[in-house]
């Protein structure tokens, strides 16, 4: 069966209702720190777990046979900017923990989250490459710039089948967006609805790669179920679908919502996504696995308006 650490999460919910939907609600087994919404709940099993305790880990791979883990627990690069040394703990020993189940052969694979936070501001910023300089300003970079390095070790060194996708930022309605920069272009959605109004938090121009979620998780499984030998990178696979700013995404709203309208506030997210790159290329994606995007800004936004709309 499979373990999904995180499952509360903006991604981890959502992957854990998919694989419940794929596989059977009682084979997928979520787990977080904190019990999640109520769907979530009522959808299957959950184990309060914590990702950094490698012993209550290992109870609960045992004692539902895992084979597969999904690392989704993690503290995002806003709020690990105001807790470093939190943010390095908790993303970089749950990463631990699951490497070695992996090493130890108590799981089979692993998939685990990367980000475009990798990148830094002297990363070619269009169509920024699979292999290129990375010098990531923010602890959640460099987390997880530190993560990718460690998969890919444990993948030449023990063999572990680690995968991962450097997820571009993330657009979903089933929860609440939690202490991400790019949470921006979810929270805008939410209140073109209620207050049909928005202060942003970045300037108007700037662009950032972006995704559906539903899009990040047919890549997700899509990577997961693809043969191991077609894999071709084991550090983490660049992504992409889209690449908006806030003035795009809010235009794409009033085409919709008329009398839309939104202000611009900057704080100190502004200089997380000045350092993170304009736009993605995933051709490597595309190659090895056979990746392609299917929702651009405008099916998003008709996405978004009509699920939070009901
Ligand atoms: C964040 N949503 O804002 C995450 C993601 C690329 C952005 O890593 O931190």
């Amino acid at each position: 069966s499979i373990l999904i650490l995180g499952a509360c999460g903006q991604i981890g919910t959502e992957l854990t209702y998919a694989l419940r939907e794929k596989y059977g609600d009682n084979t997928i087994i979520a787990s977080d720190i904190r019990e999640g919404n109520e769907s979530l709940m009522d959808s299957g099993p959950f184990e309060l777990l914590d990702a950094t305790d490698y012993n209550a880990l290992e109870e609960v791979v045992a004692y539902y046979e895992i084979s597969e883990v999904y690392l989704m627990a993690a503290m995002l690069s806003a709020t690990a900017e105001k807790f470093p040394m939190r943010a390095w703990n908790l993303n970089m020993n749950s990463l631990f923990n699951v490497l070695n189940l992996a090493k130890e052969k108590k799981i089979d694979k692993v998939f685990w989250p990367s980000s475009i936070a990798v990148f830094g501001s002297n990363t070619p910023s269009e169509n920024t490459p699979q292999n290129t300089i990375m010098e990531p300003s923010t602890v959640y970079g460099i987390s997880k710039q530190s993560g990718e390095r460690w998969c890919n070790y444990y993948f030449n060194k023990y063999g572990v089948d680690v995968r991962s996708i450097r997820y571009p930022g993330l657009i979903s309605w089933k929860t609440m967006p939690g202490g991400g920069t790019t949470d921006y272009a979810i929270e805008i959605y939410h209140k073109a609805l209620t207050s049909k109004t928005y202060t942003c938090f970045l300037e108007k121009d700037t662009k950032l790669p972006m995704m559906f979620m539903d899009d990040a998780i047919r890549a997700t499984l899509l990577l997961m179920e693809s043969d191991s030998e077609d894999i071709k990178i084991r550090s983490s696979y660049n992504l992409a679908a889209m690449s908006f700013s806030p003035e795009e995404i809010a235009d794409s709203i009033q085409s919709r919502i008329p009398d839309f309208n939104i202000t611009y506030d900057p704080d100190f997210r502004q200089e997380i996504a000045d350092s993170w790159p304009n736009s993605i290329d995933d051709s490597q994606a595309r190659i090895d696995w056979g990746w392609k995007s299917e929702f651009d800004l405008e099916k998003t936004t008709a996405e978004m308006l009509d699920n939070l709309a009901k």
